[in-house]
């Protein structure tokens, strides 16, 4: 009895690192300011039949409307209520999202601002989303209703009232990011109403959430949060499932907090992760791809079980937050399509894959001036759909990185590895490598000036493969490349230098 109890605590413990999946499925993809219906859509007609995993939503909740400049991304990081109610669409549409997604074996995980309100210069009045007044100067909130109460200004020293130095835990946690309202969290009102906020969402069936700014929450108040969630909603998860939970702490090393404050909680946002992967791919600062060989905790990451791990997100892709120059975006097409299969190959972390939009990028002195730009949308400032062309890239200024060929043949790559050891490392002390996973896949890579031309040992059984990079398994044959291992799991690969993709990937489900 003693054990049962004790292993049933443990269950509900470790539950919150699970992202209640389903079989088979490992990845899944940051739908950026998506529409509602949109997804809806694209859960049906594109990511369940491709075997995506799951999705992370824009901040579903209302907030702060913006003209100056026009209708920023960032507005959404402003909460003016928890009613479900954005640019993305209404409550209802949410739901039929949330149920369409999930019928057809595709997770949504919820962005949950919960650290903070609006700015405090924010504009005030009816200027919301969803029509809710507010009031930024008293710090006034009644849609929710938040009051001066529920915020942490008391406990905040620095002269400014926003965060001056990280390198002072407890400003950084009670102070404001940005000039962002800080909530009192460590109040059972404040906890509750949050709480509350994210059971609704657990009720139409979201599978767990991202922690914004999760480094500016003490993690304790974190912690008695997540212990008022409800489980999941027994249509689509087994009963006693918990939410799935990943945090978002910076830490790429020099601040006195730290993620493993945060990895008995949920996962954590491995940042290290796209910086380093970046420095690599791009072979600066001395970085050479045969360094990956020890990929993951050996180069200093969280344990893998705790991490989640992208090359981008919305952030680092246009220069906010720290860290992000040697992040590689779809702007460098070529590199990015090499970090994202290989991150999608390898077995580290929790594995999140960015889908943007396109925006007028001006970049001086290192900075982008349109940093701020919002998604696609028409005069009136709503979101304009994602249209599908007739070769199924998206139309109107979406960019659908999980449509390329490359990354979404990965993301059918990292199914078919899943559970498969690391396996038959390669590399030619340069930038030439290999690996595969157990006898299930394989990926070769060329990123020095010349051509890769290796005889390798796959781990494969005998047969002819295609490549899932320059095409795929079409009827009884290949669209791209084909691969012919051995009896003995040999294979020869041939990669100049020069091609667009200078790297092959085969797995036994594009065989023969
Ligand atoms: C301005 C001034 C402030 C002044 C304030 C007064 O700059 O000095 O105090 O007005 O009100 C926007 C503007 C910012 C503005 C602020 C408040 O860019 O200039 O302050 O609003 O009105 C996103 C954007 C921010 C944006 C914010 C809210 O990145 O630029 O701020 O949304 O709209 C750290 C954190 C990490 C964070 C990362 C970016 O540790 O948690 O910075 N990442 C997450 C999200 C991110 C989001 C937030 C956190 C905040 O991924 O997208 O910030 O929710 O590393
Ligand atoms: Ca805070």
């Amino acid at each position: 009895m003693r054990t049962l109890i004790l292993l049933t605590l443990l269950g509900a413990c470790w539950a919150q690192f699970d992202p209640n999946v389903q079989s088979g499925r490992t990845a899944i993809v940051h739908l950026f300011e998506w529409r509602w219906a949109d997804i809806a859509a694209e859960c049906e007609r594109y990511l369940g039949p491709n075997g995506f995993a799951g999705l992370q939503v824009s901040p579903p909740n209302e907030n702060a409307v913006y003209y100056d400049p026009w209708r920023p991304w960032w507005e959404r990081y402003q909460p003016i209520s928890y009613k479900i109610c954005t640019r993305s669409g209404n409550e209802q549409e949410f739901q039929d999202m949330v149920a369409r997604c999930n019928d057809v074996g595709v997770r949504v995980y919820v962005d949950g601002v919960i650290n903070h309100m609006c700015g405090a210069g924010g504009p005030g009045g009816t200027q919301s989303t969803c029509g809710s007044t507010y009031y930024p100067g008293k710090e006034d909130f009644p849609a929710v209703p938040f009051s001066s109460w529920d915020f942490n200004d008391g406990k905040c020293y620095t002269g400014s009232g926003n965060i001056e130095n990280y390198q002072d835990a407890t400003q950084v946690r009670n102070c404001r990011l940005v000039g962002l309202l800080d909530l009192a969290l460590e109040k059972d009102y404040v906890r509750g109403k949050v709480a509350e906020y994210m059971n609704k969402l657990i009720g139409y069936g979201v599978a767990g959430f991202r922690l914004d700014a999760a480094k500016h929450m003490w993690p304790g108040d974190i912690q008695a949060i997540v212990n008022k969630l409800n489980n999941l909603n027994t249509r689509w998860f087994s009963g006693g499932a918990k939410p799935f939970i990943f945090q978002e702490v910076i830490d790429l090393g020099g601040e006195p907090i730290t993620v493993n404050e945060y990895t008995g909680i949920g996962r954590v946002t491995e940042f290290k992760y796209g910086q380093k992967l970046g420095y690599i791919i791009r072979r600066w600062n001395g970085e050479k791809l045969s360094y990956l060989k020890n990929w993951g905790e050996g180069w200093g990451f969280m344990a893998s079980g705790k991490a989640l791990v992208f090359v981008d997100n919305h952030d680092t892709q246009r220069g906010h937050g720290p860290g992000g120059a040697s992040v590689l975006t779809f702007w460098d097409s070529r590199l990015y399509k090499i970090a994202i299969g290989f991150m999608l190959a390898h077995p580290y972390g929790f594995a999140r894959v960015m889908s943007s939009y396109n925006w007028p990028r001006d970049i001086q002195n290192g900075q982008d001036k349109n940093d701020w730009v919002g998604p696609p949308a028409n005069s009136d400032g709503s979101t304009k759909p994602v249209t599908i062309n007739a070769d199924s890239t998206c139309g109107n200024g979406w960019v659908c990185e999980h449509r390329w060929r490359q990354i979404r043949n990965m993301v059918k790559f990292r199914n078919v590895a899943d559970g498969q050891a690391f396996a038959n490392w390669w590399d030619n002390g340069s930038n030439q490598i290999a690996f595969g996973r157990g006898n299930k896949a394989f990926i070769v890579i060329n990123l020095d000036d010349w051509q890769l031309d290796a005889t390798l040992q796959t781990g494969l059984p005998a047969g002819t493969y295609c490549d899932v990079i320059s095409g795929q398994k079409e009827g009884s044959g290949c669209s791209g490349i084909s691969v012919t291992v051995g009896g003995d799991g040999k294979a020869r690969f041939q990669i100049s230098n020069s091609a667009e993709d200078p790297f092959i990937a085969i797995h036994v489900d594009n065989k023969l």
